[in-house]
């Protein structure tokens, strides 16, 4: 059989609506940049990855995608030397900082990560297989996610409201949780906080506890609060969250919270890279790691972190940000083929209005979306889609995630609130 070579690759950055989200360093700014990565082979075969879009981000998926032509999908370790020899000595994080809350020391993961997805997509459809099958075989045929509350504006300032309207009490919350788990069935629910005074936010789980006695709870600060603040909402939330995520910043400020309460810690954001796993293994800071395969260098990489968290007796899930249909296919192939999920996957998807994937394949029903069966991810672009959101990019103005600027134009008093409580 002759071996099939990538013959061309296609990076397009698309925009698509977002509503102001509040977090720690902001608010979501209106449009959501993602680049789609195509890379099509010789025998006639299309792969799928997506990415963060900052333009820095854009410009090294561009110089990846240059070279590819000529290579082998099925060289995964060879795909990887060409990214780093690609990014040189230029592998500061920038493009992946999540609007500045990851402190991101190395793009290579991240530049990799949609090359591997589209290259993976390749292999499957060249075996006529589903992509989880390529991780180890699916060892669940649907994927349980968390459905992700958000304190929010009404709508972006100058703009109408819209279809969720304002949420910034524990009122609020409760209206918006109910929107999310009738519209999509979810079984439990996180709650970004770091917004408000921990107080209220307390008050805001508690709210969702008195309205769902049995959904399991969780509430993710973004590192918002000090660790003395953070022992003091874990024994308040006792028996209440299943889990915080990232209540204080640092290895250091974890694990002195973890060993003043029994509720376990998550996090997204002291363990972003193979690295940071002994030293938060050694403090024993973390008790479940939350993955996402953009971060972590793609879905195998990923998979190797299940396999370290499964060692070291760590829990596991996955976090998302803002993010389109072939993201949310390669989480899905991703969560089916890791044994040890022990959390339900969290998913920014029902905020969005507008996808570029064929309808029908990832629909939630009862919070858990179907693992594809078709060939790869199971995914198809919708060209015309991909063509509105690539000319509402052209349009937008915005070019990359800046939260804290967006902010500052409405509160210019505004400063993140990292560790300020
Ligand atoms: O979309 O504002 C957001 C989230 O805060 C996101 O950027 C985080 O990466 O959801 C993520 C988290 O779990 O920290
Ligand atoms: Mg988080």
């Amino acid at each position: 059989m002759t071996r099939s070579r990538i013959s061309r690759v296609v990076v397009t950055p698309v925009a698509f609506a977002d509503p102001p989200l509040l977090n720690v360093v902001g608010v979501h700014q209106p449009w959501a940049l993602r680049a789609i990565v195509e890379v099509h082979t010789d025998s006639g075969l299309l792969g799928l990855g997506e990415i963060y879009a900052d333009e820095i981000h854009l410009a090294r998926l561009g110089a990846v995608a240059a070279v590819l032509p000529g290579h082998d999908p099925f060289d995964l370790h060879g795909l990887r030397r060409l990214v780093a020899d690609v990014l040189g000595r230029e592998t500061g994080g920038g493009g992946a900082s999540f609007g500045g809350m990851l402190d991101v020391s190395s793009a290579l993961p991240t530049v990799y990560s949609p090359f591997e997805v589209a290259c993976l997509d390749i292999q499957a459809r060249a075996l006529d297989r589903p992509l989880s099958d390529l991780l180890g075989g699916a060892v669940r045929d649907r994927v349980p996610f968390s459905g992700y509350l958000f304190y929010k504006w009404a709508g972006h300032p100058g703009q109408p409201d819209d279809e969720w309207g304002a949420a910034l009490d524990p009122d609020g919350i409760v209206a918006q949780a109910q929107r999310m788990v009738d519209g999509w069935g979810f079984g439990s629910l996180k709650l970004k906080g770091g917004v408000l005074h921990p107080d209220e936010e307390c008050a805001a789980i508690e709210a969702l506890r008195a309205a769902y006695p049995d959904l399991p709870l969780r509430l993710d600060p973004n590192g918002a609060w000090t660790p003395e603040t953070s022992v003091r909402v874990a024994e308040r939330l006792a028996g209440v969250v299943e889990y915080l995520e990232d209540p204080t910043p640092g290895i250091g400020g974890m694990a002195y919270v973890a060993a003043r309460t029994d509720v376990p810690l998550a996090t997204n954001m002291c363990v972003i890279a193979f690295e940071h796993v002994a030293p938060a293994v050694a403090a024993d800071a973390v008790q479940v790691v939350l993955s996402d395969h953009h971060l972590w260098g793609g879905l195998r990489s990923s998979a190797l972190l299940g396999g370290i968290c499964e060692t070291f007796g760590m829990g596991l899930s996955m976090h998302s940000n803002s993010h389109l249909g072939v993201s949310l296919a390669a989480m899905v192939h991703l969560a089916a083929a890791t044994p040890n999920l022990t959390y339900a996957c969290d998913t920014h998807y029902p905020w969005k209005t507008q996808d570029l994937v064929t309808p029908g394949v990832l629909s939630f029903e009862d919070g858990a979306v179907a693992v594809p069966t078709g060939p790869g991810l199971g995914v198809e672009l919708d060209r015309d889609q991909l063509g509105v959101l690539h000319e509402q990019y052209l349009t937008c103005g915005v070019r990359r995630r800046e939260d804290t600027v967006y902010m500052q134009s409405i509160q210019p008093d505004f400063t993140p609130n990292t560790s300020r409580w």
